[in-house]
C-alpha cells in the first residue's frame, strides 16, 4: 500500500480518508489548518507549507500522495507539487481516479474520461499560459506547439465523447419506453456514496451487484425486476451522491442520473448509523441533487444500517427525523439491509407511492387461449380475483396502460369488460 498524507482546511476528514483508502493509499498523518478560505497562491498557509515539506523529507518512508481537501487551482497545484516533490491531488482529482478504477462498462468509462477531460482543460491551458511566458518548458517533454495541439486534442476527444454518449442515452431512452410501455413501474435508488443503495437491489431483487465498504463502487446502473411482488417493478442501482461536486462532473454522468428523474419512485437511502450531523449533511446533499435532477415523483426516504444503532439511538433518530418539517411530506422507513429488518414496510411505502392504480374486472369464454391469457394477466398486473365457471371473471388492478393492454386482448378473445 503507498502512503499518503491529507491536508485540509476544515476538520471533518473522515470522507478525504475514506477516498484516498478507496484509492488504496494508507493515511499516515493529516495536516488541519483551520482557516475560512484558501490561500490564494498555495492554499495553505506559508508556516503549514514548510511543515509538512519537512514531514515528507523527514519521514523515514516515502510520502507518495499529497491529498488536498478541496478544490486547488491549476497555480496552487503546480506550486505544491513543485514545494513538495510528490504527487499532489485534489479531491475531484481523487475522486476521479477513483472513477476511472471503478468504471467498468463502456457508458462509464466515456463518461469518467469526459470528466476528466473537463478537469485538465485549465491545467493545460495554464501550461499554455506558463510556456508562452517562457516560465515552463512546456508539456509531455514537448514545447509550446504540443502544448496547443493537446489543447485542441481535448477540445475535440470531448465533443467525440459528447457524440458516443448521446447516442447510448438514446439506447438507453428507447428501453425505458419500452419498459414503461410494457407495464412495469420505473423505481430508482438513489442516495450517498456507501448508503447501500446496491445492498438493498440485491436484496429486493434477483441482482448482483457489486457491494463494497469503498466509495463509489457503483458507476453504472442495473435494473432488475423487484422479486416476490404482485406488481411488476423494476429497481434500478444508480451512482451515489458526495458533497461539494462541480456540475460539471455531475454533467458527465446525466444519462445515468436521468433514471432517477424518470422514475415513477425515488428510494434515497441513507446510512442513519453515522454521527448525527453527518447523517443530516448527507440528507441534505441528497435531497438538494434531487432538486438539481429534477425529480418530480415521489420520494421514500429508506434510513438504512440500523442494525448499527442502539434501539434507543434508533427511536430518538426516529424522532428526530419526523419531527423536521422540511422532510414531512415524505415516506420514512428505517431498515436494514443487512438483515432484512423491517423490510415489509419498505414494500408498502413503494406501493402506496406508486402512480394510482386502476381496478378493473373482465370475463373471457372459456376456451383453449383463455388459460394462457390467465397466466399473462398474472404476469403484469396485480390480480385480485379469478373465479371459473362458463366464462372466466378476473379482476385485476393496474396501471392505466396495462389496463388497456389486458381490454384490448381480452376483447381479442371476445370477452367483455364488466367494470
Ligand atoms: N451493517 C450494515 N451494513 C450495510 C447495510 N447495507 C449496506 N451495508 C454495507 O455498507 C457498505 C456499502 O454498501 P453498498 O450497497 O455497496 O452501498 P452503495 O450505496 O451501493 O455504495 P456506492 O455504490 O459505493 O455508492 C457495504 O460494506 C455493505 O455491506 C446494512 O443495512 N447494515
Ligand atoms: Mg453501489
Amino acid at each position: 500500500m503507498k502512503n499518503a498524507i491529507v491536508v485540509s482546511l476544515e476538520s471533518y476528514v473522515s470522507e478525504i480518508i475514506g477516498l484516498a483508502d478507496t484509492l488504496d493509499y494508507n493515511v499516515i498523518n493529516t495536516f488541519i489548518q483551520n482557516r475560512s478560505t484558501p490561500d490564494v497562491n498555495s492554499f495553505i498557509g506559508k508556516g503549514k507549507l514548510e511543515e509538512i515539506k519537512k514531514y515528507i523529507d523527514d519521514f523515514p518512508d516515502s510520502v507518495d500522495l499529497v491529498v488536498v481537501n478541496g478544490e486547488l487551482k491549476p497555480s496552487q497545484w503546480f506550486l505544491l507539487e513543485k514545494q513538495w516533490g510528490v504527487d499532489v491531488f485534489d479531491r475531484i482529482r481523487l475522486i476521479l481516479s477513483i472513477f476511472e478504477n471503478h468504471a467498468e462498462r463502456k457508458e462509464a468509462k466515456l463518461q469518467v474520461r469526459l470528466a476528466q477531460l473537463e478537469y485538465e482543460r485549465p491545467f493545460v491551458r495554464e501550461l499554455i499560459h506558463r510556456a508562452r511566458s517562457g516560465e515552463h518548458p512546456g508539456f509531455m517533454a514537448g514545447g509550446e506547439y504540443q502544448v496547443d495541439d493537446y489543447y485542441e486534442m481535448i477540445k475535440k476527444q470531448v465533443k467525440k465523447i459528447k457524440e458516443e454518449l448521446e447516442s447510448i442515452r438514446n439506447q438507453r431512452e428507447l428501453r425505458r419506453v419500452h419498459r414503461h410501455k410494457g407495464g412495469f413501474y420505473l423505481v430508482s435508488l438513489a442516495g450517498y456514496t456507501n448508503a447501500g443503495k446496491s445492498s438493498l437491489l440485491n436484496m429486493l431483487t434477483e441482482g448482483n451487484v457489486k457491494v463494497e465498504s469503498k466509495l463509489f463502487s457503483t458507476l453504472s446502473t442495473t435494473t432488475k425486476k423487484i422479486k416476490g411482488s404482485s406488481l411488476p417493478v423494476l429497481l434500478t442501482d444508480t451512482v451515489g451522491f458526495i458533497r461539494n461536486l462541480p456540475s460539471w462532473v455531475i454533467d458527465a454522468f446525466h444519462s445515468t442520473l436521468e433514471e432517477i428523474a424518470v422514475a415513477d419512485v425515488v428510494l434515497l437511502v441513507v446510512d442513519v448509523s453515522e454521527d448525527l450531523d453527518v447523517v443530516v449533511e448527507k440528507l441534505n446533499v441528497s435531497l438538494g441533487e434531487l432538486v438539481n435532477i429534477g425529480v418530480g415523483s415521489s420520494v421514500v426516504l429508506v434510513f438504512n444500517k440500523c442494525d448499527l444503532i442502539s434501539q434507543d439511538v434508533l427511536d430518538y433518530r426516529i424522532k428526530f427525523f419526523k419531527d423536521k418539517d422540511f422532510l414531512n411530506d415524505k415516506k420514512m422507513v428505517f431498515i436494514s439491509a443487512k438483515n432484512d429488518f423491517n423490510v415489509d414496510d419498505l414494500f408498502d411505502a413503494i406501493y402506496s407511492s406508486l402512480p394510482s392504480l386502476v381496478c378493473c374486472k373482465i370475463k373471457i369464454p372459456l376456451t383453449e387461449k383463455s388459460q394462457s391469457f390467465v397466466s399473462w394477466v398474472y404476469e403484469i398486473a396485480h390480480v385480485l380475483d379469478v373465479s371459473y365457471d362458463d366464462f372466466i371473471v378476473v379482476s385485476f388492478e393496474c396501471t392505466s396502460s396495462v389496463c388497456d393492454k389486458i381490454v384490448s386482448r381480452c376483447k381479442d378473445l371476445d370477452g367483455l369488460v364488466l367494470d
